[in-house]
């Protein structure tokens, strides 16, 4: 889906958005172009003095609509099958739709994005069949999309070290010559918080910084590292942090899925034009638990969690296009069918997934195989062998 560029004047033919603002009262330094009871501000500036904005078609902004609901609808079919034994653990985005749904629809195609866990909004945008997730986490696969078809690397649990394998890539991009014109490659890092802590995410930002790489940080701030909250984390904001490393650093509210774009948009470009890393705070909560296998209750109270429900990403999307009447009720009604039908539709592939062959464990270890393996696999055929027959 084609959309408009941050940068160009909005067209004004309805009620007049808010104009422009440096913060969101109580955020400071928070990029925001949709508030959270779906009222438009024109244009926001960032600390550098960026302006911010977007001027979608009406067919755009109902398109990102889209998008949030299928996100969250397919995710939270997900949290369910997990429920019921069919995957063995699910990360879920809920409350994170709008950061991912906004800086994946910023990407360019050309423009290479480097997960966590987590980013199945990301991946959606990408084109990629959402089972794909589901089999990785169902134990049948390794993932299964090819990551420079998409330009989706493979999902990375190890905390952060995707910053590192981004910063190297985009490295190459620019020795390639990738970069320096409107049409140049761009390349994206997601982490969260507390992946900030981490030493490869540092390293990462020394790297990226002295060597100038086309890359944008971006860090989902969702408030918490499974149990640890963002104060064990850091003593500044964390889009500061980037100042220290030389390269420009901004905050967004990430359940803004306007401003989440316009900034995304706004700093890929930089870095396809050859103007280096910049990083991106998406400020977002995470409204569920970090994993099925985490209590959220042990740590953090009901109230916070209700305060972050008034903020939410697709409530006040609906909210915007209700009021300025770019959509109606039929149009909610046939995106929530679209995402029943398509999650009823995920839920029976994931069902019907074959269980591997064990013998294929050893498959894709080298690509071109080795003795030892072979070694390996002939020993562990022969083991399953010795089964056969049996009631085993
Ligand atoms: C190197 C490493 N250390 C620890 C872990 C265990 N671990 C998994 S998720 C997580 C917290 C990550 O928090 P954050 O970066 O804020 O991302 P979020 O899960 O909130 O999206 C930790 C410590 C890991 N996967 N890798
Ligand atoms: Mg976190």
């Amino acid at each position: 889906m084609a959309k408009g560029d941050p940068g160009v004047t909005s067209r004004g033919r309805r009620a007049a958005p808010r104009s422009k603002r440096t913060a969101a009262a109580g955020e400071p330094e928070l990029v925001q172009l949709l508030t959270p009871t779906g009222e438009r501000i024109e244009s926001a500036i960032g600390p550098d003095g960026t302006e911010y904005r977007v001027d979608f078609t009406d067919e755009e902004y109902r398109g990102l609509y889209r998008d949030l609901v299928l996100v969250r609808k397919l995710d939270a079919e997900a949290t369910a099958l997990q429920r019921q034994g069919e995957l063995g653990l699910w990360a879920s985005l809920l409350g994170q739709e709008a950061a991912q749904v906004g800086s994946g629809r910023a990407l360019r195609t050309q423009d290479m994005a480097f997960p966590t866990y987590r980013e199945h909004g990301v991946l959606y945008c990408r084109g990629i069949d959402p089972i794909m997730p589901l089999g990785l986490f169902r134990g049948v696969d390794q993932g299964g999309w090819d990551p420079n078809e998409f330009k989706f690397n493979m999902y990375t649990i190890v905390i952060g070290a995707q910053t590192l394998h981004a910063t190297g890539y985009a490295m190459g991009v620019a020795m390639d010559g990738k970069t320096g014109t409107d049409d140049g490659e761009a390349v994206i890092a997601y982490f969260g918080d507390g992946a900030t802590s981490q030493g490869d995410v540092n390293e990462a930002f020394v790297w990226a910084s002295v060597f100038n790489a086309p890359l944008v940080f971006f860090c989902q701030n969702n408030q918490y590292a499974i149990s640890e909250p963002l104060e064990r984390q850091t003593r500044v904001p964390l889009y500061q942090r980037a100042g220290g490393f030389g390269f420009p650093g901004v905050r967004v509210d990430g359940n803004d899925v306007l401003a989440s774009y316009a900034v995304t948009r706004h700093a890929l470009d930089n870095a396809r034009l050859g103007q280096g890393p910049s990083l991106i705070e998406a400020y977002t909560y995470r409204m569920g638990a970090h994993t099925t296998s985490d209590d959220p209750t042990r740590y953090r109270i009901a109230s916070e969690v209700e305060a972050w429900q008034a903020k939410d990403p697709i409530a006040r999307m609906k909210a915007f296009l209700t009021n300025q009447q770019i959509a109606d009720a039929d149009f909610f009604a046939s995106v929530d069918e679209q995402a029943r039908t398509e999650s009823v539709h995920l839920r029976e592939r994931v069902l019907a997934m074959p269980n591997p062959e064990p013998v294929s464990m050893f498959d894709h270890v080298y690509p071109t195989g080795s003795p030892e393996l072979d070694e390996q696999r002939a020993q562990f055929s022969k083991y399953m062998e010795s089964f056969e027959g049996s009631a085993h």
